[in-house]
């Protein structure tokens, strides 16, 4: 018998053109093109293994074996790669991560991409990394930018095949860092995917922000590839605040903020006018992730983890994308 299993890592990312919306949510295509930094460090390690000898595919996550919804998702994921392998046995799959959940940092950008490169190579699949990101985008569209390292761009595209990422810059190109505060939390209410469906729907500046992106989208793409950090900050910073603002103008609204987020904003403000290059984003949470040069790290660091409020600080590089590992997980 073939032996159908393989393990992959996957580094999280950072987007710094966001994605808040989809164009067609069954096939899981953005609404704008964006752009990211895959972050070293912060990931997810799984291992799949194909068997007949399986009646169903039972999924584990930190060592807690998933039932319903989240275990719904990956088997979705799965019927779609057994599809295109054109298989039908079952799978177990363990998967943990090396952060824990709770701090709300992504799990499903790195999860899936670690997925979607365990279980494609585990089926005998050899795809490139364009081919991976059109299937890990199905199973969680962030996903898609973790199968690349360094700087990446999602495409939109009309169709499915025309949706994929790319590389803008590899990691080496240039040793930004993102130092990120993870702040004290209440229980996210409102999920990315339901977030973005209703900003969709139900924003009025929604078609703003689309249009505004469309200007500066080949702006950032220029201060990456020139490594013009005063252009990428303020960038940034405008693009995350655009994102939120459309969060909090939806009806119901989605506001992910707590006062800690404003104080650590608030201080990053203050260091710039003392001479720090340091700017702030933040994702569907409220931790603040800030964007410095290697230069200045540590000392970021240093000032985010004497902020009241601050739990946790995280101090990442640019990374490099998911591979295949030769030690399994069980
Ligand atoms: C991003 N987020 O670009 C943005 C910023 C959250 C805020 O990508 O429905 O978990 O699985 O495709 O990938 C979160 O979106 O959503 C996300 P699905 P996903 O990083």
């Amino acid at each position: 018998m073939e032996n159908l299993k393989s393990t992959a890592r996957a580094n999280s990312n950072l987007a710094l053109i966001k994605y808040w919306g989809k164009k067609d949510p069954k096939l899981f295509i953005p609404m704008n093109p964006n752009i990211s930094f895959t972050l070293e460090g912060i990931y997810t390690t799984t291992t799949v293994e194909f068997s007949d000898s399986l009646e169903e595919d039972e999924v584990t996550i930190d060592g807690k074996e998933m039932e319903g919804g989240k275990k719904e998702k990956a088997v979705k994921h799965l019927n779609l790669i057994r599809k295109i392998a054109g298989k039908d046995l079952k799978a177990k799959v363990v998967s943990e991560n090396n952060f824990p959940i709770a701090a709300g940092l992504a799990s499903s950008a790195s999860g899936f991409a670690a997925l979607t490169v365990a279980a494609t190579s585990a089926l005998g699949l050899n795809l490139d990394e364009k081919q991976l990101s059109i299937i890990s985008r199905q199973g969680s569209g962030s996903s898609s930018r973790s199968i690349t390292g360094g700087f990446i761009e999602w495409k939109i595209g009309n169709t499915s095949e025309e949706s994929y990422v790319e590389q803008i810059a590899p990691k080496d190109h240039w040793d930004l860092r993102d130092v990120i505060a993870i702040v004290a939390r209440e229980e996210k209410k409102v999920s990315s995917r339901a977030g973005m469906a209703e900003t969709v729907k139900n924003c009025p500046l929604y078609q703003a922000r689309l249009e505004a992106i469309n200007e500066y989208f080949p702006k950032m793409k220029k201060a990456i590839l020139e490594k013009n950090f005063k252009t990428l900050g303020e960038l940034t910073e405008h693009e995350a605040l655009s994102m939120h603002a459309c969060m909090m103008t939806t009806k119901p609204m989605i506001l992910y903020w707590t006062p800690e987020t404003i104080r650590v904003i608030k201080k990053i403000v203050e260091w710039r006018e003392e001479g720090i290059q340091a700017y702030f984003t933040m994702d569907a949470g409220p931790n603040v992730h800030v964007i410095t040069l290697s230069e200045q790290a540590e000392e970021v660091e240093k000032r985010l983890k004497e902020i009241e409020g601050v739990e946790k600080v995280y101090h990442c590089r640019v990374g490099d994308g998911a591979r295949i590992l030769e030690e399994h997980l069980f």
